[in-house]
């Protein structure tokens, strides 16, 4: 993060975790990126700590991400049980606009989204998974699709259902996605569209963070997908 240069001299309420350029390693081929934040309300009187921050993602109070790809879109989750709306950027006017109210994941998509370059490293369950996705054993194949951007996989998730999965691997158990500013509000978000999101045992929003940076296996998509995504994991 750099050029950024943040207030240090009033005091607010809340604190934000962000990731300003996540993907930023596709910018140069052109491949959609983003950026994500998830908030808290301080929790403890005087100067901001990191203990106002290692705090499970059920006590944000709001998350969102800007997709910047073939278009500029916001979309913010303000609350629990408050759902998640989409806007638009019209260039044309300097604005963003409300395009997608009230955003739902799809009960159930078509799409399973992961590096498979890592299959060697998954685990059984996960493998047995992705096979019954290739080669199902009742109805059509799914399509798979993988951007290497969190944010351009997410939105697409959302917008057109199926499940996005970051594992743990052998070499990497904890997988690679950042708990604080990439996995809690995109696991918000995703809830709060209807969807599951867990790191493979607990609901993501549920982990107690123990350092700012930590890392975290992350499944994320639509609620039957993740359902029987997760009867494969256990
Ligand atoms: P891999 C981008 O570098 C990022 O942090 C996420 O946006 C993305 O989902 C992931 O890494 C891609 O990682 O190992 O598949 O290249």
């Amino acid at each position: 993060m750099t050029g950024l240069s943040v207030e240090t001299e009033r005091r607010g309420k809340y604190v934000v975790c962000f990731d300003p350029l996540d993907g930023s390693s596709n910018i140069d081929c052109l491949v959609s990126v983003g950026s994500i934040f998830a908030i808290y309300k301080k929790s403890s009187a005087g100067e901001p700590c990191e203990a106002d921050a290692l705090r499970p993602g059920r006590e944000l109070v709001a998350a969102g991400y800007t997709v910047y790809g073939s278009a500029t879109m916001m979309v913010l989750a303000l609350g629990k049980g408050k759902g998640v709306n989409g806007f638009m950027y019209d260039p044309s006017i300097g604005e963003f606009i409300l395009t997608d109210p009230n955003m739902k994941i799809p009960e159930r998509g078509k799409i399973y989204s992961i590096n498979e370059g890592y299959a060697a490293e998954w685990s059984d369950g996960l493998k047995k998974y992705i096979e019954e996705k290739k080669c199902p054993t009742k109805g059509k194949a799914y399509g798979a699709r993988y951007v290497g951007s969190m944010v351009a996989d997410v939105h697409r998730t959302i917008k057109y259902g199926g499940v996005f999965m970051y594992p743990a691997t052998k070499s990497a158990p904890n997988g690679k996605l950042r708990l604080l500013y990439e996995c809690n509000p995109m696991s918000y978000i995703v809830t709060e569209a209807g969807g599951l999101a867990t790191n493979g045992s607990i609901p993501i929003l549920d982990i107690q963070p123990t350092s700012i940076h930590q890392r975290a296996p992350c499944y994320l998509g639509s609620k039957q997908d993740m359902e029987e995504l997760m009867s494969f994991l256990k």
